[in-house]
């Protein structure tokens, strides 16, 4: 006898196998500190990108366990776990690429004549401590390696951890706004590039975190009224 599958079980099947495929992120509010460590971003909240999500390149310390963002209301942070050890040294000959579609529209921005989304932004970090810093994309053809530099990017790193800030002014976007990032890793010495997503079309967004409710605000200006109404009194 066939086996019939209630359609809401299915829809709910399909909705679950998407998520997996494809975990976007929707960003906490919070500050990261460039300090080399990873002990202020949450796992795994913060993570965009986990090991299984992840091509795996060569040598292993340039390629990545994980990969964490967030964000406040002037940077974008960016949390890279490296595999291996050192890997977080920006003295690394490779170059460690970020891909930004900050428009979420393939038609705009760099695809290099085969990616499915267009990168208005590139950050990079590492070439042996010669790139920290943010590029437009400036090509006349979306295929063209053309990039004007739009500032620096602050960093930290320890061992295998790589601690990155992002002004957000830099990548045109706020709170609520959209953006598909890609990361790779190239340059001197890689044998096999990393992908993160390893299917480039299927990279994965993020939501930029909005500036937390008034209401929350409301409570600190109540409470700090409060104390001053206090001290007042004790002053008449
Ligand atoms: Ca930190
Ligand atoms: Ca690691
Ligand atoms: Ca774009």
């Amino acid at each position: 006898m066939m086996k019939i599958i209630p359609m809401g079980t299915a829809v709910a099947l399909c909705a679950a196998l998407t998520l997996s495929a494809h975990a976007d992120l929707t960003g906490t509010f919070k500050t990261i500190t460039l300090d080399g460590s990873l002990a202020d971003w949450s796992n795994p909240g913060d993570i965009l990108y986990n090991t299984a999500e992840i091509g795996a390149g060569a040598p292993d310390a340039s390629s990545y366990d994980d990969i964490y963002l967030a964000n406040d209301a002037d940077n974008l942070y960016i949390g890279l776990d490296t595999s291996g050890a050192g890997g977080g040294d920006i003295n690394n000959t490779w170059t460690r690429n970020v891909y930004m579609d900050t428009d979420t529209t393939g038609t705009t921005g760099f695809n290099g004549g085969w990616m499915a989304n267009g990168y208005d932004r590139l950050v990079q970090y590492g070439a042996s401590g010669g790139a920290y810093s943010v590029y437009e994309f400036t090509g006349a053809a979306q295929s063209d390696w053309s990039w004007n530099f739009l500032g620096l990017v602050s960093y930290s790193f320890s061992d295998d951890i790589a601690e990155i800030s992002v002004p957000l002014s830099n990548l045109g976007v706020s709170g609520g706004d959209n953006l598909v990032a890609e990361f790779n890793v190239s340059g001197d010495g890689v044998t096999t590039e990393t992908w993160a997503s390893q299917y480039e079309s299927n990279a994965e967004t993020y939501t930029v975190a909005a500036i937390p409710e008034p209401a929350t605000l409301g409570m600190v200006a109540l409470f700090g009224g409060a104390v001053l109404a206090i001290r007042r009194k004790l002053a008449i």
